[in-house]
């Protein structure tokens, strides 16, 4: 339980730490344990993954393809002064510091999480809508995409230093304006209701619930409003097993696998995986007409 006395304890505590500790990941983890956002009251009655799994089972190729050596190398990684710049087509280009993005309404958001690997988790993120940032930069009406780059640094990333890097970077993402502006997408800056951990996608991340979990670009500084559909980073490296779209659907398998089952991080048995990853009712409609076969 946390008392009205345990918030000041823990305000106070941020206080001490001076004005030249203002770096983000204490500002984050200040805010978020404040409980400065509204909590999830889980209406779809999902089971939340164990923590300790869903925190350390990772996909962060910048630092490593291997799950155990990615989190490792990501202990280290410096979020300090982190911006997010903010252009294209709209109105004024702006440069949010991770302050300025605190300033969103928080909120938990208990989420079902897809990988093309096949594994699964129920995550509750901390984070505001996209679309209250979207809103904020006022795009134009020749604004059709959101374009998200992760940061590149070969300092911090050791495969963007590689000679061979797995794939190329920065990392890009993109939303379709429509899809952007859904309510269910996220920008999540924490998770089980505490700042997010390097290795998930300090400080700031996307997370959309119905398409696979690469579609979730991690540590984000560039969002960019664009006229055409960017090119993301997996549809760059193989546009017939990872296209634009990756909404979740079973009856869409995978060149090399079936999409039809998935296994619950810390499960034995597998379950059916579900159209749109259990969000048809919410999405289906953004794609009326669309062949979800041909669009993947
Ligand atoms: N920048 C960046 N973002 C990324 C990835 C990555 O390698 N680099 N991996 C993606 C993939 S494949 C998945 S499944 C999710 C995993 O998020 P998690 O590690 O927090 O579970 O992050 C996505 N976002
Ligand atoms: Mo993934």
């Amino acid at each position: 339980m946390i008392t009205p006395e345990a918030l000041y304890k823990k305000r106070r505590e941020f206080m001490k730490l001076g004005a030249g500790a203002l770096i983000s990941s204490s500002l984050l983890s200040s805010k978020l344990l404040a409980l400065n956002f509204t909590s999830d009251t889980n209406t779809k009655k999902l089971k939340i993954s164990d923590e300790e799994l869903a925190t350390n089972y990772v996909n962060f190729y910048e630092f490593s393809t291997n799950k155990k050596r990615a989190v490792a190398l990501a202990q280290n990684f410096n979020t300090q002064n982190w911006k997010i710049e903010l252009s294209g087509e709209i109105e004024k280009p702006l440069s949010l510091s991770m302050e300025d993005i605190l300033k969103f309404p928080l909120e938990e958001k208990i989420y079902r999480f897809r990988c093309v690997e096949t594994w699964s988790m129920v995550v509750p993120w901390v984070g505001f809508e996209l679309r209250r940032l979207i809103d904020m930069a006022k795009p134009t009406s020749e604004a059709k995409f959101v374009k998200f780059t992760t940061l590149l640094d070969k300092k911090q990333f050791p495969d963007q230093a590689s000679f061979f890097p797995v794939v190329e970077y920065p990392y890009v993402e993109g939303l379709r304006m429509d899809e952007a502006m859904h309510p269910l997408t996220l920008l999540a800056v924490g998770m089980y209701k505490k700042a997010l951990k390097p290795q998930n996608g300090a400080p700031i991340r996307l997370v959309v619930p119905w398409k696979y979990g690469f579609k979730s670009i991690k540590s984000i500084v560039k969002i960019e409003f664009v006229k055409e559909q960017p090119k993301s980073t997996w549809e760059k490296y193989a546009p017939n097993e990872y296209g634009f779209y990756a909404n979740v659907n079973p009856e869409v398998a995978h060149p090399r696998w079936s999409q039809a089952h998935e296994r619950a991080l810390g499960d034995f048995f597998t379950q059916p995986t579900l159209m749109f990853n259990g969000y048809e009712k919410e999405v289906s409609s953004l794609y009326a007409g669309m062949d979800l076969r041909k669009n993947y």
